[in-house]
């Protein structure tokens, strides 16, 4: 019974060494083909693997191309949202309000402005002192010309004082050497007649004139200064003390 097995095993064996290629299965059924397949599959594979050889490179080079054609593409769809952004802004213009909004800002710019220089001015001049409502200078030391005396209260960040009331000049009065002449920052020099504070080109809110002043004595006192609590109009080249005031009259 085993040479019977043996027999039919070879038999069977020869039937399939001889019969036509055409018959052969074309997938291989092994079960473990790595194992089993041996030189049958790799006749079978060779010109698959020979294709897959050939083209690799060919195939590698597709995949990166199509990588930067991608990001490619990307770039290309970045600057259109950008060009559709500003032709967007380029079509529908500014705001309307634009112009209003501009106005106010710089309105706000200029508040800011006028608080810090008054601030400024008030760290700047460590000499002034509280007369009445408001901060003074008052130079007892050294004589100058009108010009020259508002250099000096500009060199400080401040200006030649003005005087607003009669409780202000009063204040003021009770500081000063009344026998001292002490200029103001009040002046003809634009037209005869017409005394105007320097600093704003206003006209003062207060003047106090000596009885028979202004004179224009000789035809050249342009300048006023305060003598006893009393306005003249003086020589602006005499050589007087002199009052600074804190406050900024051109901001008022
Ligand atoms: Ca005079």
């Amino acid at each position: 019974m085993q040479k019977l097995s043996i027999w039919l095993l070879l038999a069977l064996f020869a039937w399939n060494a001889h019969a036509p290629s055409a018959a052969m299965p074309s997938v291989c059924l092994l079960q473990d083909a790595p194992q089993q397949c041996g030189e049958f599959c790799l006749t079978a594979l060779s010109p698959m693997l020979d294709h897959i050889a050939r083209h690799e490179g060919e195939w590698t080079s597709s995949v990166l191309q199509a990588n930067a054609t991608e990001a490619r593409l990307a770039r290309i769809e970045t600057l259109q949202t950008a060009m559709n952004i500003r032709q967007k802004v380029l079509q529908e213009g500014f705001p309307k309000d634009i112009v209003a909004r501009l106005d106010r800002l710089e309105s706000q710019q200029a508040a800011l402005l006028r608080i810090l220089s008054k601030f400024d001015r008030k760290i700047v001049a460590p000499k002034f002192e509280l007369i009445g409502s408001r901060f003074f200078y008052i130079e007892d030391e050294t004589r100058r010309n009108w010009t020259s005396a508002g250099s000096a209260c500009r060199q400080m960040g401040t200006q030649l004082a003005t005087i607003r009331s009669a409780e202000e000049l009063a204040a003021l009065r009770a500081k000063l050497n009344k026998e001292r002449h002490y200029w103001l920052d009040i002046t003809d020099l634009e037209k005869e007649g017409d005394f105007r504070i320097s600093a704003s080109g206003k006209r003062p809110n207060f003047l106090k004139w000596r009885a028979g002043q202004p004179n224009n004595f000789s035809g050249n006192q342009h300048c006023v200064d305060l003598l006893d609590g009393l306005m003249y109009d003086n020589k602006c080249e005499s050589l007087s003390y002199f009052i600074c005031q804190s406050d900024d009259d051109s901001l008022d």
